[in-house]
């Protein structure tokens, strides 16, 4: 058993501490025994009152991830917790609840079967299973809107965002906020009380279909094609209908129907992909100090991009290109987007100056011998950022990470440019920047261990998914991309139509389809991806030849003439055509099924050839890179995901 339960009393209180590392989860007989010792402690004479309270960083942040896994593959029995919570709820002394770090998931279901709920002012507490294709299953879509009513538990669980001390208090989900001494405010206020207040006994939440019709459109929107917030809607909408007990029969139903579905199964990998993809098996090296200055070199779109990264961390950057226009260009930019930023509600004006204030233009490297970080972000030919690397290693102080903004060069060709291949590596941001999560840390042939440890910690700290991957043309995500719209493109040319080539795929759950992300990208510059991939030529070829590159030239697969969106063309129909006739390429017609068929098989198939070749240290980082980077559907658990 990797937990602990301890008692001991404290002014006439007891104290149940629970400690099950790292995070408290709620691994198999936990609350169990949890619930054995506040039976026990009620039979005990001079305890008033009972206090639960977590060891280390955090309350429990959930039930075990890994366990509930198992139970979905038979490997393990049915999940007990509910029923250890009501035990728990029955106690006829008051039980009290003491949260610090985060109470998510079965952890905030625990804190709801205790009476009373304080919280240290720095927790947070929230119903994050919608993030892992589940319900709430340990009576929290019943108590929950006995506590805040139906909008606000759809609110949370919906959208499984964690809330502060501060709103959970203000929403009634925990009784009192203090600053500091949780276990001694826990114990004080426990005694004060006298009195139980079982939440599963409180009356029926009222009725709120407004919310709940409101909650269902969202969800159809925003979660297209996900199973488990139509299921939480579901079991919350119950809680105004139903009696406790028979609400809680109605949420193990639709928590069964979730944890045995595929897509609990696929997010699940997900969760566990994304902690594995940034450990380096045998990187155990003595970390490089971390960067606290960094320098852009370029501050086109890319460059822009890349510096906001770093000041949205707080890491002052010395942004760099030739001209002053180029650089007065770039900062009205960076301050426009930022702007947007304020005017959306993400950000505050005073957040703006701050931010502005730690990207320093430059004309010159001034200042780059400081950098603990170099990304070089010009454009996209070897020989420049060959003739880039050098300079930049005449001035860069000797432990900086030099990293290259490629999508598509080889990195070692750029670390020859170098005295120090060993300190270069690939740092593909994918655009725009600033937004997008996935960031592909490539590694050459000579770059030191110490340096992709360093990058990789980066990475987290700029707030990305950073992924290894191994320096081969197009590296993870894009070698896998010049197939995958190649098979769609086949598709088109034997007779399925470019819309419903996009349509199959963006029903199926991707964010967009392969015909229209090729317009945003532009058509001349997948071409050179295409090629470089080796692959043959397509009708695409037509489209550029007729000057139709994407949205940039208003037209290319789709039209473009009302702003960005996109129209179904029939030129484009008629030369598709055409160039079929003349290739002599046979005509068919294809259900959705087989578009999506032939391309998620093409990048499941490249994915296998990059694992093969060691490209990638596993399939999961495939997955991630393909869920962050590409749209690809987080409930499909990614296209190298086959279920469990
Ligand atoms: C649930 O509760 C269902 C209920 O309704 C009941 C149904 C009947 N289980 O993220 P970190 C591991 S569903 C197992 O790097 P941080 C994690 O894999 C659950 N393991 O730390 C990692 O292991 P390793 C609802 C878990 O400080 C290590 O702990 N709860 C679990 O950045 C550290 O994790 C959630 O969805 C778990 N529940 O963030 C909360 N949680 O070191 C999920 C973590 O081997 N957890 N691990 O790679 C989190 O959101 C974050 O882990 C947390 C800490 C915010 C707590």
């Amino acid at each position: 058993m990797a937990f602990k339960v301890t008692t001991f009393c404290q002014d006439g209180v007891a104290i149940v501490g629970i400690d099950s590392p790292p995070v408290n989860a709620l691994a198999a007989g936990l609350a169990e025994m949890v619930a054995d010792i506040v039976e026990e402690v009620n039979e005990a004479e001079p305890v008033k009152a009972i206090v639960v309270v977590c060891a280390g960083k955090t309350f429990v942040a959930g039930a075990d991830i890994r366990e509930l896994g198992e139970t979905a593959a038979g490997r393990m029995g049915p999940i007990t917790l509910s029923a250890a919570f009501n035990r728990i709820e029955a106690s006829a002394k008051p039980v009290v609840m003491a949260i610090h770090g985060t109470a998510l998931g079965g952890g905030l279901e625990l804190a709801m079967a205790g009476h009373y709920r304080i919280a240290l002012s720095s927790a947070k507490v929230g119903q994050p299973e919608v993030n892992l294709g589940l319900i709430p299953g340990a009576g929290g879509t019943q108590r929950l809107p006995r506590l805040c009513g139906i909008a606000k538990a759809l609110d949370l669980c919906v959208s499984g965002r964690t809330i502060t001390a501060a709103e959970a208090l203000e929403a009634g989900i925990i009784d009192k906020v203090v600053e500091k001494d949780l276990v001694d405010e826990a114990v004080a206020y426990a005694a004060s009380l006298g009195q139980v207040r079982r939440t599963g006994a409180v009356a029926l939440p009222a009725a709120d279909p407004e919310a709940v019709e409101a909650a269902r459109k969202g969800a159809a929107r925003r979660m297209r094609g996900q199973t488990a917030p139509l299921a939480v809607i579901e079991a919350i909408e119950a809680s105004s209908r139903l009696e406790f007990a028979e609400g809680l029969d109605e949420e193990k139903r639709l928590f069964e129907q979730c944890l045995y579905g595929p897509q609990s199964k696929a997010l699940m990998h997900v969760f566990f992909a994304e902690r594995e993809v940034g450990k380096i098996p045998g990187a155990a090296v003595e970390a490089l100090p971390a960067v606290e200055k960094a320098a852009v070199l370029g501050a086109g779109t890319m460059g822009r991009g890349i510096a906001m990264c770093f000041a949205n961390a707080g890491i002052p950057v010395r942004l760099s290109d030739q001209t002053e226009a180029a650089l007065d260009a770039a900062m009205a930019a960076i301050r426009e987007t930022y702007e947007a930023g304020v005017k959306k509600g993400k950000l505050s004006e005073a957040d703006v100056e701050v931010r502005l204030a730690l990207i320093h233009p430059s004309a010159s490297l001034d200042g780059f011998d400081e950098a603990g970080i170099i990304v070089e972000a010009v454009f996209e030919d070897l020989e420049a950022k060959q003739r880039v690397f050098t300079q930049i290693d005449e001035v860069a102080r000797p432990g900086a990470i030099l990293a290259t903004n490629t999508s598509t060069l080889d990195i070692d060709e750029i670390a020859t440019a170098t005295s120090r291949p060993e300190r270069v590596c690939g740092f593909h941001f994918f655009s725009p920047a600033h937004i997008m999560r996935l960031l592909e840390i490539v590694r050459g042939r000579a770059t030191s261990p110490e340096v992709l440890t360093a990058a990789m910690e980066l990475g987290k700290r700029l707030r990305k998914t950073a992924v290894l991957a191994g320096n081969c043309p197009g590296f993870i995500g894009n070698r896998m991309f010049a197939p995958y719209r190649d098979a769609a493109i086949r598709c088109v040319e034997q007779g399925a139509s470019p819309w419903a080539v996009d349509e199959a795929l963006t029903g199926w759950g991707m964010a967009m389809g392969p015909i229209r992300v090729g317009d945003l990208s532009g058509l001349d510059i997948l071409r050179e991806v295409r090629i470089a991939a080796g692959l043959a030529g397509t009708v695409e070829d037509r489209l550029i030849a007729a000057g139709r590159l994407g949205e940039k030239t208003g037209r290319g697969w789709y039209s473009y003439a009302a702003g960005r969106k996109a129209e179904p063309d029939s030129e484009v129909e008629e030369a598709v055509r055409a160039y079929a006739g003349e290739m002599g390429i046979e005509q068919r017609a294809f259900t959705a099924d087989e578009i999506v068929e032939r391309c998620v098989s093409a990048l499941r198939m490249e994915g296998r050839k990059i694992l093969d070749e060691g490209m990638a240290l596993r399939a999961g980082d495939i997955d991630i890179v393909y869920i962050h980077g590409y749209g690809f559907p987080a409930w499909r658990g990614g296209p190298m995901f086959s279920g469990m």
